[in-house]
């Protein structure tokens, strides 16, 4: 029966992971998977969550299934991180939240959403963008197409052919962004430019899909999510799918949610019933652990306080490593190479421009590793690595 399928080639990213974790070498260096690594080279266990997680334990009671849509505190608590407490969209209770598989199950079900009610096929998402975002729109029967994005002439934002490209798209068609801290360049619009597309995806009937991954690894969780405010504020309607994996580092949990913000409370309501159709479809309801803790972290004035401490050591860490790597470069390269993108770009990952083959010469000569793209993902720097992965990063620009 399944003798003659096909084999599987795997995700590269994870693939290249698993290179990494075979290879012998004591100095080598993993900046390929975006994960948050602490100073330590560990995936850290936060306070916020650990206490949160022991106080579950203390309380430990029976695990019943949990509504289609997710607990109602946590789709509450979601709702209030992305969009501000007292955003007029949230007292109107014009967004349908509901608790999602991860941000990939959020992505998903906001996919099938569109397609089964709204019969959308198109989607549109940035060049380049996160792999998986091809097959998770394919997978819900999308065509999936490309917009210009980054330039990599100038290591900078191609907003006006951006613009222009997206000014030509039939009405409907989903647009997928990232709210901030881009996957995989760390380039992100600004608010001028935000405002922009606002204008233009009302006026040419466009369907905004905000995918937000990594909110407060920028600038702070409410200046993370003010792109998905602003369209808000624009009166438009639009998905926004979430992800606690890495600023919870709760990877494994699976905690994420799906809002889509709708014209009226009356709207919401019927788009919240059709997400639990979409769910009980596929996976009948979500999974409640993560999603506990999440939703104590974020109630809890002591912890979201503690929570959005350890967000900002993160943060602070992953500036510190691209200040660190960007003087520790130009003290061996001196003004032959331009390293400021290491300070302009946002977040986890700096889109560095080496070539497939320099990436190639640093896995197999230095046990640096880093995607096929030239992403070098920050958060797997620590101090004491900055020295050799300077040197590798030198040795293979120079030959
Ligand atoms: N969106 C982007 C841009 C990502 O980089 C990731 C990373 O894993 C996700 C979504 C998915 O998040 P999750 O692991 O919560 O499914
Ligand atoms: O881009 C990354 O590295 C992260 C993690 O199939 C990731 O988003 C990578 C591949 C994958 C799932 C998550």
């Amino acid at each position: 029966l399944f003798s003659h399928l096909p084999r599987y080639g795997g995700d590269p990213i994870l693939a290249l992971m698993d290179a990494f974790s075979r290879d012998p070498r004591p100095d080598k260096v993993s900046l390929g998977i975006g994960l948050y690594f602490d100073e330590q080279g560990r995936l850290p266990v936060l306070s916020s969550v650990r206490q949160a997680q022991e106080a579950l334990l203390r309380n430990g009671g029976p695990a019943p299934y949990l509504p289609m849509e997710g607990s109602a505190s946590y789709r509450q608590a979601v709702q209030e991180l992305v969009f501000g407490a007292q955003h007029p969209a949230v007292l109107d209770g014009r967004i349908a939240t509901m608790q999602s598989v991860g941000g990939s199950g959020a992505l998903r079900a906001g996919a099938d959403l569109l397609r089964t009610q709204l019969g959308c096929t198109q989607v549109v998402v940035p060049d380049p963008t996160w792999d998986n975002h091809f097959a998770l729109f394919e997978g819900a029967g999308y065509q999936v197409g490309g917009y210009p994005y980054y330039d990599t002439a100038t290591a900078g934002i191609a907003f006006d052919a951006m613009r222009r490209f997206l000014a030509t798209l039939p009405a409907r068609t989903v647009v997928l962004l990232h709210a901030s801290c881009h996957n995989p360049t760390g380039m992100d619009l600004d608010a001028a430019q935000w405002r922009e597309l606002a204008g233009l995806f009302a006026e040419r009937n466009l369907i905004p899909f905000v995918d937000m991954a990594y909110q407060g690894f920028g600038d702070g969780a409410d200046e993370d999510a003010a792109s998905i405010r602003l369209l808000a504020d624009a009166g438009l309607e639009f998905l926004v799918a979430n992800s606690f994996s890495k600023n919870f580092s709760l990877y494994g949990e699976r905690a994420g949610g799906l809002s889509v913000v709708c014209r009226d409370a009356a709207a919401a309501e019927a788009v919240l019933g059709q997400l639990k159709v979409t769910v009980r479809r596929s996976y009948s309801t979500p999974p409640a652990h993560g999603a506990a803790l999440v939703g104590a972290v974020l109630q809890s004035p002591e912890l979201r306080a503690l929570w959005l401490q350890e967000l900002t050591t993160m943060r602070q860490r992953m500036r510190d490593m691209r200040q660190a790597l960007h003087a520790a470069l130009v003290a061996r390269c001196g003004q032959a190479h331009d390293f400021g993108y290491l300070l302009a770009q946002r977040g986890m990952f700096s889109y560095t421009g080496l070539s497939p083959d320099q990436v190639r010469r640093l896995r197999e000569r230095h046990a640096v590793y880093l995607v096929d793209t030239g992403r070098l993902c920050i958060s797997g720097l620590t101090s004491a690595a900055i020295d050799h992965v300077a040197d590798a990063i030198a040795a293979v620009l120079e030959t």
